[in-house]
Order: C-alpha cells, then sequence, then structure tokens
C-alpha cells in the first residue's frame, strides 16, 4: 500500500434532495480521520474541501430532467484535476463525500492513470440509472453509468475521455435496492453484482475473495467507491436514501480486512455520510473506523 495518502474533501449535496450530505466531510474529520491514519504510519496530506459552487436554486436545465447539472459537471471537473495532480504526486487519493455524484469526477481523475481500472462499488444502490431509466433525476443514482459511458455528455466528458470502466471490471456488492433499467444495464453488460442475496447465502468472506480475484486478474488498479448506505441504516443511520437489510458493521469490517491483507486498493471514497441525519456522528465514525481496517489497521 502506498504509505503517502492525500485526503480530499467534496462538500457536494447537489446529486440528490436532502441537504446536509455537503457536511460530510468536516464530520469524518471531526470523527478523527487523519489521527487514525497517521497511527498507522502513514504520511497524510489533508488538502482540504474542493470549491463548489452552490446555486441559490435547484434548478433543472431546460433540456434534461438532471437536477444541477451543470453545479455537478462543474465540480466533477475540479475534483478530477485534484485527483489527477495527486496521483501524479504518487499519493493515494482517499475522497470524501458528498453524495456519491462525487464519483464522477474521482473516477475521472484516478482512471486515466490505468490501463484498465477495476471498481469496488459498496452500495445498496446500483448507481447505474441514466436520464431515461431515473426514477428522481437526482444524480447521485448514475454515477456508474456515468463511468461506462452512459448519460449526459457533459457528465461522461469530464476530464476529456470516455468510458472511464469497463462492466466486466465492476463489481458491486450490497444492493438491494435497483431499479428496473439498472437490472436491465447490469443484465446487458454482465456487470458482477453481489446482492444481499448472494451475501447471505455465500458469506462476506466468499464474495470478497472472489471479487478479489476476479479483479486482480484484469486490472492494474482497484479503486474502491463505499456508499455508506450500503451498510444496514441500524449501523449507518446518517444516510439520505438508506434501505433496511444491509450490510452490518462487521461484515464491512471483513471485507476491509481482508481489501487490505490483499492489497489492491489504489484509491477510495466513502460518500453519504450525512451528518444532519446521523445520531451523534455514528455513521461518520463507522466511516473512519472502516478506512482504519481498509489501511491495514489489523495487519500490524
Ligand atoms: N445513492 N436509484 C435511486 C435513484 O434515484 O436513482 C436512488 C439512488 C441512490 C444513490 O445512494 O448514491
Ligand atoms: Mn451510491
Ligand atoms: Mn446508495
Ligand atoms: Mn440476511
Amino acid at each position: 500500500m502506498n504509505k503517502n495518502i492525500s485526503i480530499i474533501g467534496v462538500p457536494v449535496d447537489l446529486g440528490q434532495t436532502r441537504r446536509g450530505v455537503d457536511m460530510g466531510p468536516s464530520a469524518i474529520r471531526y470523527a478523527g480521520v487523519v489521527e487514525r491514519l497517521e497511527a498507522l504510519q502513514y504520511d497524510i496530506e489533508d488538502l482540504g474541501d474542493i470549491e463548489i459552487k452552490r446555486p441559490p436554486r435547484r434548478e433543472i436545465a431546460a433540456d434534461t430532467n438532471l437536477k444541477n447539472l451543470k453545479e455537478v459537471a462543474d465540480a466533477s471537473e475540479r475534483l478530477a484535476a485534484k485527483v489527477d495532480e495527486t496521483i501524479k504526486a504518487n499519493r493515494f487519493p482517499l475522497v470524501l463525500g458528498g453524495d456519491h455524484s462525487i464519483a464522477i469526477g474521482s473516477i475521472a481523475g484516478i482512471s486515466k492513470h490505468y490501463e484498465s481500472l477495476g471498481v469496488i462499488w459498496y452500495d445498496a444502490h446500483g448507481d447505474l440509472n441514466t436520464a431515461e431509466t431515473s426514477p428522481s433525476g437526482n444524480i447521485h443514482g448514475m454515477p456508474l453509468a456515468v463511468c461506462l459511458g452512459l448519460g449526459h455528455p457533459d457528465l461522461i466528458n469530464i476530464a476529456g475521455y470516455n468510458p472511464k470502466v469497463k462492466p466486466e471490471n465492476i463489481v458491486i456488492i450490497g444492493a438491494r435496492s435497483l431499479d428496473d433499467g439498472e437490472r436491465k444495464l447490469i443484465r446487458e453488460k454482465g456487470i458482477r453484482v453481489y446482492t444481499m442475496h448472494e451475501v447471505d447465502r455465500m458469506g462476506m468472506t466468499a464474495v470478497i475473495e472472489e471479487t478479489i480475484s476476479y479483479l486482480s486478474a484484469k486490472t492494474d488498479g482497484v479503486h474502491l467507491s463505499l456508499d455508506l448506505d450500503g451498510l444496514d441504516p441500524s449501523d449507518a443511520p446518517g444516510v439520505g436514501t438508506p434501505v433496511i437489510g444491509g450490510l452490518s458493521y462487521r461484515e464491512s469490517h471483513l471485507a476491509m480486512e481482508m481489501l487490505a491483507e490483499a492489497n489492491i486498493i489504489t484509491s477510495a471514497e466513502f460518500v453519504e455520510v450525512n451528518p444532519i441525519l446521523d445520531e451523534k456522528n455514528k455513521t461518520a465514525s463507522l466511516a473512519v473506523a472502516l478506512m482504519g481496517s481498509l489501511f491495514g489497521e489489523k495487519l500490524k
């Protein structure tokens, strides 16, 4: 694992309509992310937050049903540039959200550095909607489709190239709320998905073992995109779109520890922490605990 980590905060709430998720980076810092990782002998550089333009009104452009399209595209472009710089400086980008629309920018900045980037999407949702299939118009339900090159041109062309990720390089873990259009896309593209059904049947150990062998065979880097709503709301109440029946705290720790042992993760983001909806910063603290495991606490 790269011993130099750069933390990038992305206070974006524009990809959905519940306010408060823009405070996620502050909540995660308050929960002690820097101290936790410094204790593991990493060189931590906190780059602060990306500057986000905040529109006075939530507007939908005339030619699309996507909410805050211009602002999301603008934030994504800036995040992509920051992540790109971080990787060029040989540092591990650790991105703190913000809603999940930020994955558009982080993966745009990351993927150009790899021949064949793998992505682990740890989430209750598939985030595979497009304007045509979205039930909400919320861009945080679309970033994985955007990475496949499906969606609005202003989103898929961030950082000037497209697509960012191949469908066979994606593994979704924890899914339990997929829209019809997302299911169709998963089938068409042959995307590997471990829904809660598979996690329950196989156990997290086998899910992660398979994920590691599936991805390490064909990728030269793996990005972890961890949406806190992948966890059960009893463990992670501070999220905007909670879905019951999720991954437990223990399963998630195990997953992070196994990824640390396999040493395959080359970039990561933790998203959808909303301190306004949280109980005493429980979800941000959980995020930090998972980062501790991902960065090898148990291996010490
Ligand atoms: N997330 N599938 C729903 C939608 O509006 O497209 C929910 C998306 C949730 C997205 O949690 O990152
Ligand atoms: Mn998500
Ligand atoms: Mn989600
Ligand atoms: Mn179960």
